[in-house]
C-alpha cells in the first residue's frame, strides 16, 4: 500500500512514521510530503530512504492513504485534492473535525461509523482522544450526565518551539525562542489556543464539542479548563464524571482494566498512579486515582494520562488506517 505522510518532518509526522513502522503497517511505498523548504530531503523508513516531495507530486502517485499533520490551512487546501484523486485522508488538524459531513474517530469508541465513502476522516484533538477512550465504557455502563475536566498539557502539544523554550529557560536562557507569552518553566499557563467570546479557549471548546460528536450523544454536558504545563511525556487530566446511574468503585476499576486501550494503574497505598513518564512513548491511556466524589451522589473522580503525540495523535490516526484496511474500506 502506498501511504503519504503530509507534514512528515514535524513532531507528530515523525511519530506517525515511528508508529507506522512499529505496527508493521502494510506500506509498499512511503511518500513523505512537507513544505517546499524540505523538498529533496530524505526520510529514512524501514531501512529505505525516501525523498520528501511536494503535495502535487504525492497526489499524482495516487497513495491509497494520506495521513496529515500539517496544520489546518494546509489540510483545508490539500485534503480535498488528495480525496478527489481517490486517496483516503486521515487528518490530525482541527480543520474537518466539526464538519457535519466528516467523521471524527477514536477507534475504541466509534470506528464503526466509517464507510468506503469517507475520503476525509478527522483525527480528534489529543486531549479529547484520551478522555473519550475512558468515558466510553463508563457511559455504556452507567450513562454519563456531566463531565468536568481540567487538563495539564505537555509543551509538546504546541510543538518544537515550545519544547525549545522550556529547555532554554531551564538552562537560564530567558531571551530565547518564545512559543508562549510567558515563561513556561516553573510556571503554568491556563491558556491553550485562542480565547473565545464565551471566555473559554478554543482548546476547551474542542474538548466539549468533539466529545459529544465522537460519543454520538449531545446530552452529555462537558466543561473544561485546559492548562499548559512544563512537562514532556504527555497530557494529564483530572476528570469528574456525574452519572445517571450509581456505580461501585471496584466494579469501575474492573470495567476500565478490561476496556480496550486502557491500563489502570491505581494503588495509592503503594503510591501507584499514572504520570506522564509512564505514558511517554506508549500507545495506551493510563487511568488512576479512581474514587467516588464524596461531595455529590453518582459521581466519580479519576486521573487520565496519555502520550499526546502517540495515542493523542499519531497512533490514533494509524489505528484508523488499520481499521480501514482490516474492513476493506480502502
Ligand atoms: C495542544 N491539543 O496540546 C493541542 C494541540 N496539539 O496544544
Amino acid at each position: 500500500m502506498k501511504v503519504a505522510v503530509v507534514g512528515a518532518t514535524g513532531l507528530v509526522g515523525t511519530q506517525m512514521l515511528n508508529v507506522l513502522k512499529e505496527r508493521n503497517f502494510p506500506i509498499t511505498e512511503l511518500i513523505p510530503v512537507a513544505s517546499e523548504k524540505s523538498v529533496g530531503k530524505e526520510v529514512e523508513y524501514n531501512g529505505n530512504k525516501y525523498k520528501v516531495v511536494t503535495a502535487e507530486t504525492a497526489i499524482a502517485m495516487k497513495p491509497e492513504i494520506a495521513v496529515f499533520s500539517a496544520g489546518g490551512g494546509t489540510s483545508l487546501e490539500l485534503a480535498p485534492l488528495f480525496a478527489a484523486a481517490g486517496t483516503t485522508v486521515i487528518d490530525n488538524s482541527s480543520a474537518w473535525r466539526m464538519d457535519p459531513t466528516k467523521k471524527l474517530v477514536v477507534p475504541e469508541v466509534n470506528a464503526n461509523v466509517l464507510t468506503k465513502e469517507d475520503k476525509i476522516i478527522a483525527n480528534p484533538n489529543c486531549s479529547t482522544i484520551q478522555m473519550v477512550v475512558v468515558l466510553e465504557p463508563l457511559h455504556k455502563k452507567y450513562k454519563i450526565k456531566r463531565v468536568v475536566v481540567s487538563t495539564y498539557q505537555s509543551v509538546t502539544g504546541t510543538g518544537k518551539k515550545a519544547v525549545d523554550q522550556l529547555f532554554d529557560e531551564r538552562k537560564g536562557i530567558m531571551n530565547g525562542v518564545k512559543a508562549y507569552p510567558y515563561q513556561i518553566d516553573l510556571n503554568l499557563l491556563p491558556h491553550i489556543d485562542v480565547f473565545q467570546e464565551n471566555g473559554y479557549t478554543k482548546e476547551e471548546m474542542k474538548m466539549i464539542l468533539e466529545t459529544n460528536k465522537i460519543m454520538g450523544d449531545d446530552s452529555i454536558k462537558v466543561t473544561a479548563t485546559t492548562v499548559r504545563v512544563p512537562v514532556i511525556g504527555g497530557h494529564s487530566e483530572s476528570v469528574n464524571i456525574e452519572f445517571e446511574n450509581d456505580f461501585d468503585v471496584n466494579e469501575v476499576k474492573e470495567l476500565l482494566s478490561k476496556a480496550p486501550g486502557i491500563i489502570v494503574k491505581d494503588n495509592p497505598s503503594k503510591l501507584e498512579y499514572p504520570t506522564p513518564m509512564d505514558a511517554h512513548n506508549r500507545d495506551e491511556v493510563f487511568v488512576g486515582r479512581i474514587r467516588r466524589d464524596e461531595s455529590q451522589p453518582k459521581t466519580l473522580n479519576l486521573w487520565i494520562v496519555a502520550d499526546n503525540l502517540r495515542k493523542g495523535a499519531a497512533t490514533n490516526a494509524v489505528q484508523i488506517a488499520e481499521y480501514l484496511v482490516a474492513n476493506k474500506l480502502v
